[in-house]
């Protein structure tokens, strides 16, 4: 898989608008502002492919990324920020759960939650769902330069509970700041997308 091939395809808001080819799509689910397009960047070791911005509620459309024909990342729009109006929001939601229930590439979903924090009441609706679809799954515990090494162990264990992870679902702390987590996240991804995994 050849990183340096890694391109923006396009936005789209309806599914007419998403890319047609067949490739194994992964799918980046999270809070607003949780580092979902940061993740994206420091996997594909961009600074700016994807568009980040301290400003949450950046991502307003499904953004597709074609990594060497190989897979397609899709940066879905944020839940969960309350300074946009309620309309706004079920339009996003509705983005969202539009491409959950119907993309048949889909073949992994990478959950952002923010080590932080214990999941919010939408974390757990989301997961809850992720859980139901049965689709492969992992957790990227962003942020995680922003706490101590004690910390970490401790959040990891308290966000496993409240969440209630299945078995064998791997919650990885990981940092675009200092990187860490990129490598076993790699992993989880090249495992779940097998034709892709060299
Ligand atoms: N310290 C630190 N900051 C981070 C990390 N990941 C993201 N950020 C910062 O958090 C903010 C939001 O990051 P984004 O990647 O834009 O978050 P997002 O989930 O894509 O947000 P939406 O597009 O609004 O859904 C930015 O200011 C990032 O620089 C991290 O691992 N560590
Ligand atoms: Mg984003």
């Amino acid at each position: 898989l050849n990183l340096n091939n890694a391109r923006f395809e396009t936005s789209a808001v309806k599914p007419e608008q998403y890319p047609a080819e067949d490739i194994p799509e992964v799918a980046f689910v999270g809070r607003s502002n949780v580092g979902k397009s940061s993740l994206i960047n420091v996997l594909l070791n961009r600074k700016n492919l994807a568009r980040t911005g301290s400003v949450p509620g950046k991502t307003r459309v499904i953004n597709f990324y074609n990594i060497d024909g190989c897979i397609r990342f899709a940066d879905l729009p944020g839940y969960g920020y309350a300074n946009v109006s309620k309309k706004e929001q079920l339009v996003w939601g509705k983005m969202a759960d539009t491409y959950l229930n119907t993309r048949k590439q889909l073949k992994l979903l990478m959950m952002v939650v923010d080590i932080r924090h214990l999941p919010s009441e939408l974390d757990i609706m989301m997961y809850e769902w992720i859980k139901g679809s049965g689709l492969p799954h992992v957790i990227a515990a962003s942020k995680a330069d922003k706490i101590s090494r004690s910390q970490t162990g401790k959040m990891i264990k308290d966000i496993s509970s409240v969440l209630e992870i299945t078995e064998g679902t791997e919650l990885i702390p990981f940092s675009a700041v200092s990187r860490a987590g990129r490598e076993e996240l790699w992993k989880a991804i090249e495992r779940g997308v097998a034709s892709c995994s060299s």
